[in-house]
């Protein structure tokens, strides 16, 4: 089947492709695993004694729980250049803190220490790195909350290297087991005993209500585990627990838990998929106890780069060299952090030192620097004599070549760029490398990729301005943000005589330092009117102009830059049409407010057709994701038109997260083979922009239950206020380098057939019509190919076993008629009715549907997530699962817990109270609680009688025309089982 072998595809391709990390896994142990910190964290000696010891405490617990197969034999720790030298310090060689697999740095806003693993990917694919902030590593007091830091770190690995998910729910923290049980605490195993408590405020609790709507507890309510449990499992959900030492697998997972693990991982144990990933594969149980990990310090240095420039005669072609020079210029003057040390070396058949290293002192150091930018060529291209020459740059100085950085750009081909594989590998050197037009040889990123450096392809259509965003996306990785350029404009075009480029660049107030408009051109200089927020107009007379070589226009800003709109307007006075581009750089505006930022991924660095790409872009502040942005890509392929993209965090198709902050996107537009570049552009605006909590992280436990029946609660977990998080940002914009990713194995154009399934859908809702016995469904459409386009029809089945619902018994399941379901354009929210023959109904009984999508291909997408409709008999006792009793919980020693019960929680009204199913919520509304009861009667399904179909378009807030308010959903509460 289509679908599985995709599947299989899928899985190919993420276990051999892990981004950032250079882990190595060598019987059984993990090697060079790097733990950064941040610049901006004052020296502690007693943070990285911490470390040390945690990770001692991880490796054993580690070993442990991987049934004696993984432990941690290597660590490295980036101590950053702000503290003070010591001996053991070695130099860092091509770790860096952006690279690094756990970040140890604090938030923004200072509230709250919960461990995270930035995950973007789905089930098995490797997250990208691990935060823990200095409290978090250095409070004792946390422990009670989150367990050993050990064990807090197997928790996060787990996520990170197997791609795992938590096994609690915030959001959807109760789910009913089914039959007349009363419901239960999201967790794995089901085995974990504990109390259900309704904090009162100070030390009183009373138990907990059902809220009869959702025959779930009521909002607010508290599940207390029991300290001492006899269960081991699971790791993914309470670590915290001396007893737990295991992941849940396939003998006590928790399928019924309403947890993304089940919604991410087709209800798979977290074991089964640590057992799937390519770690298991290539190792086997070992029978002796680990050796304890090493861990090494490494301290960053200055900044240490080499421009190693091509000179071939080709560079000659399509204005090149020039082209080299504006960007070049751009690099030295405005992007590279001051204190940095710069050579540069140009390469044709031989090489030649243009500059030996020198500090960037000042701007005059700057300058001097762009005047040994090449700008005549020579014949042919040697790139390892000029790799080589670049090594001699650092050898020169520093004696060696450790965590030292080329920049390598070059357009021509090489057959004997191998030969310096191995001497780069042995260097210890960064290579970054940009690769100019359709002829720069194949193996150019294998220097990158063996040092880990960032990769660039840039086309000669200028139009995109991409060698510019490439010197400009060369920012150092030391983490200290308040020092690293930020592009905030970068169009490039072709305009006509006597026309204009015109357009607005917004400087927020989080930037505005070391603020450049550069404006390079083709031929002859044009007319420049730039106007700030104030104003205020500069004209090209304000720039520093140089025609002679570079055609470049520059203008600095002094001091910060006026936070608002900039307004250019840039007239192309030639009597023909050139091509005229715009740059905008700053830094930060002050080192103790984040700048917000873009970056941008790839679910792999090649791709092998027709295996769909997934592009990602994280949109943060200060670790806080940042939602409501526009966020746009361009895929640039070597040869043929540029493709662009919407990205979206709304947790659909390729998005496994709503409002995290990372938007995603698949991309399966392949038109040839070759790099792809890709530009990532954000606009925020005023009124969307805003901040939001992180939501994966490791569990904050609010409690314990003692042997003695007492409970013990843990201070309540500080959080930014709503405030706090959405404090006016104003209108922002990005423009950044995403990197570039190679494809191949792509047919002809012509025949080339539609291969893409629909995508899977992964929001279905369904409910019982309290009026007239429907079902109602709804969900947002699926694509033809993923998330784009429209697929052509859909299979729906429903069971009262939800088991018989997930892939591979899906078929089997009793079919819905969907005679009548038009489909949806991908993205639209779409509603179906539908009612069973001979359905009656028995309390309390639970109805599970799931759906998935087929083109016009046949191509058949995943089944999506099980939705449940429970049936309610008017009879349902509307209070108490049991007796109300007041008691009162021990607290910790520095505890200051209290908890005052707020309107909601008197008025249970629950955030994931379930949606009514009726055209006119207005009433609804109010008389929800009524209405619902009316459905009475036993149930058994059997056919199918009637059928309605409505249709929400576009207006999906908009609940009277839907027959469910969709306003009044807690997706993740409802929609995964
Ligand atoms: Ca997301
Ligand atoms: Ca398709």
């Amino acid at each position: 089947m289509a679908l599985n072998h995709w599947l299989l595809l899928l899985l190919l391709q993420v276990l051999h492709e892990v981004t950032g990390t250079r882990v190595k896994l060598n019987m059984g142990g993990f090697e060079d695993v790097v733990i950064a910190i941040n610049p901006q964290i004052p020296e502690d000696n007693k943070m990285v004694d911490a470390i040390k010891d945690m990770v001692k405490e991880a490796s054993t617990y580690l070993f442990s729980a991987t049934r004696q197969r993984f432990y941690f034999k290597t660590v490295k720790v980036i101590i950053p250049s702000t503290w003070e030298p010591k001996n053991e310090y070695q130099r860092v060689t091509t770790e860096s803190y952006d690279k690094a697999d756990v970040i140890v740095a604090d938030h923004y806003l200072k509230h709250g220490d919960d461990p995270y693993t930035l995950q973007y990917g789905g089930c098995g694919e490797p997250g990208r790195y691990i935060h823990f902030t200095p409290n978090f590593l250095t409070n004792d007091k946390l422990h009670n909350a989150y367990g050993p830091r050990g064990r807090v770190f197997v928790h996060e690995w787990a996520h990170l290297r197997w791609g795992v998910f938590d096994e609690y729910n915030n959001d959807a923290p109760f789910y009913t087991p089914g039959g007349d049980n009363l419901p239960e605490a999201t967790r794995c195993s089901a085995g974990f005993t504990g109390q259900y408590i309704f904090p009162l405020g100070g030390k009183s609790y009373r138990d907990c209500k059902i809220d009869h709507r959702t025959q779930l507890y009521e909002h607010g309510c508290l599940f207390v585990p029991k300290r001492h449990q006899d269960t081991a499992a699971s790791i993914m959900y309470l670590q915290s627990l001396p007893s737990v030492t295991q992941f849940c697998d396939k003998s006590n997972h928790n399928i019924k838990a309403t947890n993304l693990q089940n919604k991410m991982c087709n209800y798979r144990s977290t074991w089964e998929v640590i057992m799937a990933s390519p770690d298991f594969a290539s190792s086997s149980p070992i029978m002796v106890p680990p050796p304890d990990p090493t861990v090494s310090l490494l301290q960053k240095q200055d900044r240490v780069l080499c421009l190693v420039l091509d000179v071939s005669g080709s560079m000659d072609a399509n204005n090149r060299t020039v082209r080299l020079k504006q960007a070049a210029e751009i690099f030295l003057l405005q992007v590279i952090e001051a204190g940095s040390w710069v050579g540069i070396v140009t390469f044709s058949s031989t090489a030649a030192v243009k500059t030996h290293l020198k500090q960037i002192s000042n701007d005059s150091m700057r300058k001097t620097l762009t005047e040994y930018l090449p700008t005549r060529t020579t014949r042919g291209t040697n790139i390892c004599s000029g790799v080589r020459s670049g090594f001699q740059v650092f050898l020169h100085k520093y004696g060696s070549t450790k965590g030292c950085e080329i920049v390598l750009l070059t357009d021509g081909e090489d057959t004997a760029i191998s030969s310096c594989f191995d001497e780069v590998q042995r260097s210890g050197s960064i290579i970054h490398t940009i690769a100019l037009g359709s002829n720069a040889t194949k193996d150019l990123e294998t220097l990158a990729d063996k040092t880990g450096g960032l990769k660039f392809s840039i086309t000669d259509s200028v139009d995109s301005n991409s060698l510019i965003d490439a010197f400009s996306g060369l920012s150092s990785g030391s983490g200290d943000i308040s020092q690293q350029s930020i592009q905030l404009e970068s169009r490039g075009q072709s305009v006509g005589s006597q026309d204009q480029l015109n357009g607005i660049v917004t400087i927020d107030k989080t930037v505005g330092n070391d603020t450049f408009f550069v404006v390079t051109w083709g031929t002859s200089p044009p007319e420049i009117l730039l106007t700030d927020p104030k104003g205020r107009e500069y004209t090209e007379k304000d720039f520093a102009v140089d025609n002679t070589n570079v055609r470049t226009a520059r203008l600095k800003i002094d001091g910060t830059a006026e936070t608002g709109e900039w307004i250019y307007s840039i007239k192309n006075t030639h009597s023909g049409a050139q091509v005229i581009s715009i740059t905008v750089t700053t830094r930060a505006a002050s080192a103790s407010v984040p700048p917000l930022i873009v970056k941008s991924y790839t679910k792999s660095d090649t791709n092998k057709f027709p295996s769909p790409m997934v592009i990602y872009a994280e949109v943060s502040q200060g670790f806080l994701p940042v939602i409501g942005a526009k966020v746009t890509v361009t895929v640039e392929p070597e040869i043929g038109t540029p493709v662009e993209l919407e990205l979206y965090d709304d947790g659909l198709g390729a998005d496994i997260l709503k409002n995290d902050g990372i938007y995603s996107r698949y991309f399966t537009s392949f038109r040839g083979n070759g790099r792809h570049n890709i530009k990532v552009r954000v606009q925020g605006k005023d009124q969307t922009l805003r901040r939001s909590r992180r939501q994966s992280q490791a569990l904050y436990l609010t409690g314990f239950v003692e042997e003695d029946g007492q409970i013990t609660m843990n201070p309540p977990k500080p959080e930014p206020t709503d405030d706090e998080l959405q404090t006016n940002l104003g209108s922002v914009s990005r423009v950044a380098s995403g990197g570039s990713f190679v494809v191949s194995g792509v047919p002809l154009e012509n025949t080339i057939t539609d291969v893409y399934p629909p995508s899977k859908i992964s929001d279905l809702e369904v409910k019982l019509d309290e009026d007239d016995d429907h079902f109602c469904l709804a969900w947002t459409a699926p694509g033809n190919d993923y998330d784009t386009g429209q697929a052509e029809r859909y299979e729906i089945k429903m069971s009262g076993n939800p088991l018989e619902l997930r892939h591979g018994t899906f078929d089997d399941a009793t079919s819905v008629n969907t005679t009548g379901l038009a489909v949806e354009i991908s993205g639209v929210r779409q509603m179906f009715r539908y009612k069973p023959h001979n359905f009656t109904k028995e309390n309390g009984t639970s109805i599970y549907f799931a759906i998935r999508a087929i083109d016009g291909s046949s191509n058949v997408g995943e089944v999506s997530n099980i939705a449940r409709a429970v049936v309610l008999l008017p009879a349902l006792p509307p209070t108490p699962a049991s007796p109300v009793t007041t008691s009162t919980a021990h607290t910790t020693p520095d505890d200051k817990y209290s908890v005052s019960p707020t309107p909601d929680d008197k008025h249970t009204t629950p955030s994931n109270v379930k949606p009514t199913c009726a055209n006119d919520t207005n009433t609804i509304n109010t008389t929800m609680e009524t209405v619902i009861i009316v459905c009475a009667s036993a149930i058994i399904i059997c056919a199918i009688v009637s059928i309605t179909v409505c249709v929400l378009r576009k207006q999906r807030y908009r609940s009277y025309d839907t027959c469910m308010d969709i306003t009044a959903v807690n997706k993740n509460a409802l929609t995964i089982l």
